[in-house]
């Protein structure tokens, strides 16, 4: 199916990879970040409603700064954002008539009561902020149900689903909109992936 412009800079991609490319990206998640998955702890002092592994930098929870250890957690180097990820992160952009040169992933793992809170993603430089400079997002497993909203906090939300294989991108005027997943939807997921939960891939440019 088609990309759909949902509004200027967001970008839907219904069922953008195969299902052949979905087991294949699991592998490789599962192969690069599996034994690495852990529960961020918020600043607010809550654990985080998924297990998260970042690669190429970390993203640190208490700090929301990027860092190359995860110093908020195991103090363990990052592993870098495989060269054939990016590349298919940055063909998605390309599709969209924008241009992404990937440092940073962010795959988070949701298990049956996983969400996460609505909130901006601006801890990337400030440059790469200005430009709208996207991000690229890669859902497998089971249904996010999936809010979007404004650039503002109290702007109305969009709510539509992710399921796997969507692809969805946020760049230009729509880099800084809110968004989160209000839940996910166990057993929702194809047979033939035979994934327990959900992973999402965010593919980040933190370098100008
Ligand atoms: O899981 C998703 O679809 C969204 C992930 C997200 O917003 C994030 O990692 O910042």
């Amino acid at each position: 199916m088609a990309e759909m412009e949902l509004f200027p800079g967001a970008y839907y991609l219904p069922d953008f990879l195969s299902s052949a490319v979905q087991r294949a990206l699991r592998q490789r998640v599962e192969a690069v970040a599996g034994p690495l998955f852990y529960t961020p702890v918020h600043r607010s002092g809550h654990p985080m409603r998924l297990r998260l592994c970042c690669l190429g930098q970390h993203w640190n929870a208490q700090t929301y700064a990027y860092e190359p250890v995860r110093s908020d957690h195991d103090g363990a180097p990052v592993p870098p954002v495989p060269e054939d990820l990016a590349a298919l992160a940055r063909r998605i952009a390309q599709a969209v008539g924008m241009d992404l040169r990937p440092d940073v992933c962010l795959v988070n793992h949701y298990a049956e009561d996983g969400r996460l809170g609505v909130h901006q993603d601006k801890d990337e430089h400030p440059a790469t902020l200005r430009a709208g400079v996207p991000i690229v997002s890669l859902s497998l497993g089971d249904t996010a149900a999936f809010a979007l909203g404004g650039v503002r906090r109290s702007d109305p939300f969009t709510r539509f689903p992710l399921r796997s294989g969507d692809a969805l991108v946020l760049g230009g005027p729509a880099r800084l909109r809110f968004h989160g997943v209000t839940r996910v939807h166990p057993g929702t997921g194809p047979a033939s992936l035979g994934l327990t939960g959900r992973y999402n891939l965010t593919f980040r440019q933190n370098a100008p």
